[in-house]
């Protein structure tokens, strides 16, 4: 029988100052431990030591040069962590916080978000400390091809698919894939979120937003609720928090919050047209990290170095980063009324939050279920890299659609309290544990 806390503490003494990654492993862990000691296999063959354990890692110097001839020298890192049910696939992520817990906090999530989407794909995650505000394109470009050339050595379209994450785009998978073309002669999807002329996906940079809307759709659906007319506030101003803002509008809601490191945008308006969608791709491509120019340009109010946690809403989609949402935004979302805090962001909510939310019975949609449209998509994208040939964009919006209603049906599944109450982290949780722990025992993993 495992004991929590007992397999924590030795999980903490092997894996010291990963604070992330002990955080995320808590989060999966207390939720599956009452299920994995109901199966006598699982407890025999010591499945949490295996599951919590990267198969391996790799760690390399990058080295370039700044516009000024300057050398810089960043790490870089992939982590393969499980690929038991199909090839590792994670994105990348370059941000000046990311340290090797970050990405074994992202590549064990990482694992049971893969799972949920009902498609083959293993679980991995990689990126660098390297910090891309301020950046020239000349830059960012040798940054991706020094990065490239070792980061090549260890993927490969059948052992091991990055994507983006935050910090890395279509241009940084332009510049890392076209590295990889040059360094290995081969025409291989071997990144997702390439672009549409070199083998991209059509709806892969909509898909985290549009899934979690999707995803969000459903969880209403169940309470006999819907969109129409609701507000919600979005964290982040990316290519997530975008699809968000579509597709909430699509949908019927109102978005009148977005926010950014800088601050947060009220927009009694509603984020809720072309313009505005377009102007919030054109602000996250200057590579500033600021929103505030959003206010000036179509009058809407800017609250400086404030969450948008703070604005009366009915629900709530964190998309920016891991522990946006702490206990005091969760308390505020209380109070103000809010009934569906939708993470999209990978951890969005601190564990605090997570518990103040579920206590008060707001609804609560883990990011591993909520925001796994993305690399759905990119699952997608693997496919018909694979068939050699291009869905058209219904085909495609139209299985996320039903990947996502699959993650939610799960979720439900396994969360379903006796008093009604849905816990989506612990049904989303035991749902992606069982498949993959299955495999695992079924290949001697
Ligand atoms: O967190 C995520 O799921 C991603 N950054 C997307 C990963 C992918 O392989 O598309």
């Amino acid at each position: 029988m495992y004991e929590l806390n007992k397999f924590m503490a030795e999980l903490e003494r092997k894996n010291p100052a990963q604070p992330e990654f002990i955080q995320a492993a808590k989060e999966v862990l207390e939720t599956v431990i009452d299920f994995v000691n109901e199966n006598p296999r699982y407890v025999k063959e010591k499945i949490l030591e295996r599951i919590t354990e990267p198969d391996r890692i790799f760690s390399f110097k990058v080295q370039w040069e700044d516009d000024k001839g300057e050398l810089h020298v960043n790490k870089g890192h992939r982590v393969q962590f499980n690929n038991a049910i199909g090839p590792y696939k994670g994105g990348l992520r370059f941000h000046p916080s990311v340290t090797l817990g970050t990405l074994k906090f992202l590549g064990f999530e990482q694992i049971f978000k893969n799972s949920l989407t009902t498609l083959p794909m293993g679980g991995g995650k990689g990126g660098s400390d390297f910090n891309p505000k301020g950046k020239s394109d000349a830059e960012i470009k040798r940054f991706c091809r020094a990065f490239m050339s070792e980061l090549q050595k260890y993927i490969g379209p059948e052992t091991d698919v990055p994507a983006g994450d935050i910090g890395v785009g279509g241009r940084e998978i332009g510049y890392m894939y076209g590295e990889y073309k040059k360094l290995r002669s081969e025409n291989t999807g071997v990144l997702t979120g390439k672009g549409m002329n070199w083998g991209g996906s059509l709806i892969r940079p909509e898909a985290t937003g549009y899934g979690s809307v999707y995803y969000a759709d459903e969880m209403l659906k169940v309470q006999k609720d819907s969109m129409k007319g609701k507000r919600v506030a979005v964290s982040g101003f990316g290519n997530v928090a975008w699809g968000v803002c579509i597709k909430a509008s699509e949908l019927g809601a109102k978005v009148v919050a977005i926010s950014g490191p800088d601050g947060y945008i009220l927009d009694e308006a509603g984020v809720n047209t072309q313009k505005k969608w377009d102007y919030l791709l054109e602000l996250r491509a200057t590579n500033n990290d600021v929103v505030e120019p959003y206010a000036k340009e179509f009058g809407a109010k800017f609250f400086a170095g404030k969450k948008p946690w703070e604005v009366k809403v009915d629900m709530a989609f964190p998309c920016a980063f891991q522990n946006e949402l702490n206990a005091d935004d969760a308390k505020a979302l209380i109070a103000n009324g809010c009934k569906y805090v939708v993470e999209t962001s990978n951890m969005g909510c601190t564990a605090d939050a997570v518990i103040a939310l579920q206590k008060a019975k707001v609804l609560f949609a883990p990011g591993k279920a909520a925001n796994a449209g993305g690399v759905a998509t990119s699952g997608l994208e693997m496919s018909q890299n694979g068939m050699k040939l291009s869905w058209p964009q219904e085909e495609v919006d139209n299985r996320l659609k039903h990947i996502m209603v699959a993650i939610h049906e799960a979720g439900l599944k396994y969360g379903k309290r006796a008093d009604g109450y849905i816990d989506y982290v612990k049904g989303s949780n035991i749902a992606g544990f069982k498949k993959v722990a299955d495999a695992m025992l079924d290949l001697g993993y």
